[in-house]
């Protein structure tokens, strides 16, 4: 993957200031980690286990498997309220992606034949399902946390920058009643 093109939006519940929903993005040498983290509930308990689930995966080693990466963040979320994310992991043009809880995962122009696994980060995941694929050559990967509609038709705004996408998504399908956040890719292998 030798370039890549990123947006992000993230908003708390109305009412809210806290937000429990974070994301993480980041790229060393060649490899890119891509993340969406729900702190369960929302509020300032929920944003104190995202910020932790940030934290640790702001300095996870990206070239480890992704696999002890999870148990780490599982670790790491201990004594917090718990989280749901999804974590991707990139490198050329083989994707592993790993998704605990409800923080969904779309890809466009390619396969990625996701499986989340049941659980709550911090509290318990009876197994980490892993994804492994190879993508196409312009693939577009989007996250999004539950405070985004399922039925967001994503798939209709492929057109649209990876900004424009993200401001579509929250301005139109966005929940009040929750945090809401989607990151949205563009990679060229
Ligand atoms: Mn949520």
């Amino acid at each position: 993957m030798s370039t890549w093109r990123t947006a992000q939006r993230s908003v708390p519940k109305d009412g809210e200031h806290a937000n429990g929903d974070a994301v993480v993005l980041r790229q060393e040498q060649g490899r890119i980690l891509v993340a969406v983290i729900d702190g369960l509930g929302h509020g300032e308990a929920a944003a104190v286990a995202s910020a932790r689930a940030s934290a640790f995966l702001a300095t996870m080693s990206l070239c480890a498997e992704l696999e002890l990466g999870m148990q780490g963040l599982h670790a790491a979320l201990r004594g917090t309220r718990g989280a749901a994310a999804t974590v991707c992991l990139l490198h050329g043009p083989t994707i592993v992606c790993c998704g605990v809880g409800n923080v969904e995962l779309r890809c466009f122009g390619g396969k990625l034949p996701i499986l989340l696994s049941p659980g709550v980060l911090g509290a318990r995941v009876q197994k980490f399902r892993m994804c492994r694929a190879e993508l196409a050559v312009d693939s577009r990967l989007v996250l999004f946390s539950d405070g985004i509609s399922q039925r967001s038709p994503l798939e209709t705004m492929l057109h649209l920058s990876v900004e424009d996408l993200c401001e579509a998504v929250i301005r139109e399908h966005r929940k009040p009643s929750d945090d809401a956040t989607v990151v949205a890719c563009d990679l060229k292998v």
